[in-house]
């Protein structure tokens, strides 16, 4: 035995009486690491992290080197007399895995690893954003082709996908809360459990969900196959995300969304649209929830007054109007569209952009009139759909101000959830000043640009 090979197994008893933690550490290091090889986790191709041991002779680490046949190198930290922590370039097509085998009995290193790639967890594995048929989630820097997208998908790479503790009221046909993309994200009500009594006194028994204002039930789903609309807005604002399923709202969890439905088979009615915008309001201020944006893609009509004494309402509790524009391609600053013209402070009124930029060819536009564009043609999400005389979970694409209004409303829960205490001006104003200036929006709407909650 030479000298070095000894000094080389001192070193190596050394580290092995360290303790009983670093030894199981150690132990466990290359059977892990193989397995994640096996198991295909991302890595540089011909890279080893080598850490040699302290003590590991010259000769010891040029031997390494040229039995490697690694042709650069560096330096990631300095060690110990010779306990150096090397990246080593390899050869292409070697085989990581024997290498790694072959190198952990090495008596000079300590462990050899790969240069594992990390990529942010946060990025959708939900099938239609992974094939791009999602587009308003992406943004420039998750997909230049989908530049146009609300950039959702940068505010996920960054980590934020959960919009825990905000609430949203959803003022449309029902939801189909059952949704396996919907229902980890459907509000359940505490404060009033299905037991025939209105426990919290808010005059609706059991509204455990919301309420079908149109059908004056707890029922928030009474429509089958055909309640689609409302499905399909709240799965833009909060189908749960990263499930590996169907599609991903701007928020993709944490978000509970509320139904006030009051469009049935023949529409809705002023009367209804007034008593679920209050719902909402009287629930904040009732419970103290943090309802922070109702999502209204609805309009007709003419002027409300009793409606925008309502919306008034909810300014006053701190709740945003989110609000379709139209689909009629009129400029709003001509011809009023409500609910989205009322002068309120809280309402931020959408228009529709498609997936080149474009304004929608139908998307109702105003300078003065409309607040923003957002995502709103050929918009995938969830719906009911009727399968042998059943209703089942499905996908579909749509498109109109309806489509894009929820964008926006997730963008308001994604800016809530992060900065707890804005108020609903802090909210609007924090969604209009990061608009991304837009051709096709400029002197269409208030903002010149479309919705970016990249940094949400
Ligand atoms: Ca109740
Ligand atoms: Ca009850
Ligand atoms: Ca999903």
């Amino acid at each position: 035995m030479n000298r070095t090979v000894r000094r080389a197994m001192l070193a190596s008893a050394v580290l092995l009486t360290l303790g009983l933690s670093s030894t199981a550490f150690a132990g466990g290091r290359p059977d892990a690491v193989i397995s994640g090889l096996n198991a295909g986790r991302a890595h540089e191709a011909n890279q080893l992290i080598i850490k040699f041991r302290d003590g590991a002779s010259t000769v010891q680490r040029n031997a390494v080197r040229a039995g490697l046949r690694a042709v650069s190198q560096d330096t990631l930290r300095r060690g110990k007399r010779g306990g150096d922590t090397t990246l080593m370039r390899l050869p292409s097509g070697v085989n990581l895995q024997a290498l790694v085998r072959r190198l952990s009995t090495n008596p000079a290193i300590e462990y050899a690893e790969p240069n594992w790639i990390y990529t942010h967890s946060a990025s959708s594995n939900d099938p239609y954003y992974t094939n791009g048929s999602l587009w308003g989630m992406y943004g420039d820097a998750t997909s230049p082709a989908n530049q146009f997208g609300s950039q959702a998908g940068e505010a996920w790479a960054a980590g934020h996908t959960a919009c825990n503790g905000v609430l949203v009221g959803v003022i449309d046909e029902g939801i189909y809360f059952n949704h396996p993309d919907l229902a980890a994200n459907i509000w359940t009500n505490p404060y009033d459990p299905v037991d025939g009594v209105d426990n919290d006194g808010n005059g609706y028994v059991d509204d455990v969900r919301g309420w079908d204002f149109d059908g004056n039930s707890n029922n928030i789903n009474s429509g089958g196959a055909g309640d689609d609309h409302g499905t399909h807005v709240a799965g833009t604002i909060g189908a749960v995300g990263g499930n590996g399923v169907g599609v991903a709202g701007v928020c993709w969890s944490g978000v509970k969304m509320i139904s006030g439905r009051f469009l049935g088979r023949r529409g809705g009615t002023t009367a209804n649209a007034i008593k679920a915008v209050d719902y909402f309001t009287d629930l904040k201020t009732r419970h103290g929830l943090n309802i922070v944006a109702t999502n209204n893609s609805w309009g007709g009509g003419g002027f409300s007054q009793a409606l925008q004494d309502a919306i008034g309402r909810a300014n006053n509790a701190g709740i945003l109007f989110v609000a379709a524009a139209g689909n009629s391609g009129a400029n709003n600053d001509t011809t009023a569209s409500y609910p989205s013209n009322y002068p309120n402070a809280n309402i931020i009124a959408v228009a529709a952009l498609a997936s080149n930029g474009s304004l929608a060819s139908y998307s109702q536009y105003g300078a003065t009139t409309v607040d923003i564009c957002a995502p709103g043609s050929a918009v995938n999400s969830t719906v009911p759909v009727s399968s042998k005389g059943s209703v089942v979970p499905g996908y579909a694409s749509y498109s109109g101000t309806s489509m894009a209004t929820p964008h926006v409303t997730g963008g308001v829960a994604l800016y809530a959830s992060s900065h707890p205490g804005a108020s609903a001006a802090d909210i609007k104003a924090a969604i209009m000043g990061t608009a991304v200036p837009t051709t096709s929006c400029n002197g269409k709407v208030v903002s010149n640009g479309r919705l970016n909650v990249s940094s949400f």
